[in-house]
């Protein structure tokens, strides 16, 4: 199973998407030549550019990902999935499918030793009130029951016109305010029991950052986009390394 030391990637904000078959692609290619070196793949969100529901799970594109997450676990990878602003709409049936595990946000798990703090990113951006007022309605589960009753195209369709609206919204908001808070990260660490090490996606500002929260050291790693090239952590006992991934 295993070449090398036992070892986790990290992968989040991949957004396939029908658009950009070339991610796609790499995806699928990593999913076969890197990840069956790992113990576990934990994609941390936005895996889909948009999930509208489980009933689309034949749709080429999902289908494709779905055969690929299931090869990967017949390898002996596990695969554990947390939602995304995109994809938050997954359900047991693509985890059934893919064999996945659905993970909440956060997670706190000890990885090698190490405490580790997982979670998309997005609920870490707090002063994107707009965003967050957005988010508390489409976590609504009464919302989401009223979404997932609509026929697909008419979902595709409100899916759209939320883009619109959002992407409008996106232009006017400086980009200070799509970043994390200190306050936010503090919080999170602290109700993690300061664990040492934080790891998410969301941003799309890949760096590690070092926090000092009470007094106790936490190193941030933000996971990279995959709208141009592909990129994931690899952590294992010694630590965490950045990789660039292009086939
Ligand atoms: O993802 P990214 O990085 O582009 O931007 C996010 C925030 N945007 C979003 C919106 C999504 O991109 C689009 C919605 C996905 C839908 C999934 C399908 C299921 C819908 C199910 C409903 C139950 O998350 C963006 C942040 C940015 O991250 C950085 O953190 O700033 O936030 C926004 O842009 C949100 C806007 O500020 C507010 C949006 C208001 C939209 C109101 C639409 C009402 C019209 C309804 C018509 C039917
Ligand atoms: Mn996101």
């Amino acid at each position: 199973m295993s070449a090398g030391s036992p070892h986790a990637l990290f992968i989040s904000d991949l957004h396939l998407s029908e658009t950009r078959p070339h991610i796609s692609q790499l995806f699928l290619r990593f999913l076969d030549e890197v990840a069956p070196a790992a113990q576990t793949l934990f994609i941390l969100g936005d895996l889909f550019e948009f999930w509208i529901g489980d009933d689309t799970l034949d749709e080429p594109l999902n289908a494709e990902v779905i055969a690929g997450l299931k090869r990967l676990a017949k390898r002996g990878t596990r695969s554990r999935f947390m939602h995304g602003n995109r994809d938050f709409l997954v359900g047991p049936a693509f985890a059934a499918a893919a064999d996945v595990e659905l993970l909440p946000d956060p997670t706190l798990l000890d990885l090698y030793g190490t405490p580790a703090l997982l979670m998309h990113g997005d609920t870490l951006c707090t002063d994107d009130k707009a965003y967050q007022a957005f988010r508390a309605h489409v976590r609504n589960p009464e919302v989401q029951r009223q979404f997932l009753a609509l026929p697909v195209p008419a979902r595709r369709q409100q899916v759209g016109q939320v883009r619109a609206q959002a992407d409008q919204q996106k232009q006017d908001k400086p980009p200070a305010i799509m970043d994390v808070t200190p306050v936010a990260v503090d919080d999170a660490v602290r109700a993690a029991g300061y664990a040492p090490r934080l790891i998410h996606g969301h941003t799309h500002r890949p760096a590690r950052h070092e926090h000092a929260v009470d007094g106790h050291r936490c190193e941030r790693w933000v996971l990279a986009d995959w709208y141009e090239r592909g990129e994931y952590l690899r952590v294992d006992a010694a630590g965490v390394t950045r990789v660039a991934y292009a086939g």
